[in-house]
């Protein structure tokens, strides 16, 4: 397993529209291990292969574990995901996002969701989300849409976001 370097924005490659995976080989089941990997050392509660540079419809959660000690972790891998249903309610939840380190912002997203997956037998799974799983399972599919958690946020606070994210690159380059 390893460690993967996670992409920071602004970066084209997080502004791409990820491929569906044809079939669930070797080589995506080592992906999946070394992004849930990545995600626990961050920490954080989910990472799309695109945050790792890899254009494929996978990610990667666990918000129960949190990546802290003491909780039994609760690892899910989603392939190809289709959301299939939204509640008419929506929810407030303070975002983060390993690929915009440091910066969080309310994001309004629907409660509830329903949606079908390949897991890594390749099955398809049904899955009923709400809460912080709900909201994870939207903020990862939203990153394999080429979409960031500030795409919903004011153009203002958005731009003041990635020019300090450009700045700091910069600075260590
Ligand atoms: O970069 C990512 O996509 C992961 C992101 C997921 C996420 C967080 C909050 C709301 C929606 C989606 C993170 O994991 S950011 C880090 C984080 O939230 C966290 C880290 C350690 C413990 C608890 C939370
Ligand atoms: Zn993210």
């Amino acid at each position: 397993m390893a460690i993967l370097p996670i992409i920071v924005a602004p970066d084209p490659q997080l502004k791409t529209i990820s491929t569906p995976v044809a079939e669930i080989t070797d080589e995506i089941r080592e992906l999946v291990a070394d992004m849930f990997e990545t995600m626990y050392e961050a920490p954080g509660i989910g990472l799309a292969a695109i945050q790792v540079g890899v254009q494929k419809r996978l990610l990667v959660l666990d918000v129960v574990g949190k990546g802290q000690e003491g909780e039994d972790p609760e690892p899910i891998a989603i392939i190809n995901p289709d959301i299939t249903w939204v509640s008419d309610d929506d929810s407030m939840y303070e975002e983060g996002c390993l690929s915009v380190p440091s910066h969080y912002a309310d994001v309004v997203r629907p409660t509830e969701i329903k949606l079908s997956y390949l897991d890594l037998d390749g099955e398809k799974q049904e899955l009923h989300a709400d809460g912080l799983l709900s909201t994870c399972i939207q903020h990862e599919i939203d990153h394999l849409d080429g979409i960031l958690f500030v795409d919903h946020i004011s153009a203002l606070k958005r731009n003041m976001i990635l020019r300090k994210l450009l700045k700091q690159k910069k600075m260590a380059s």
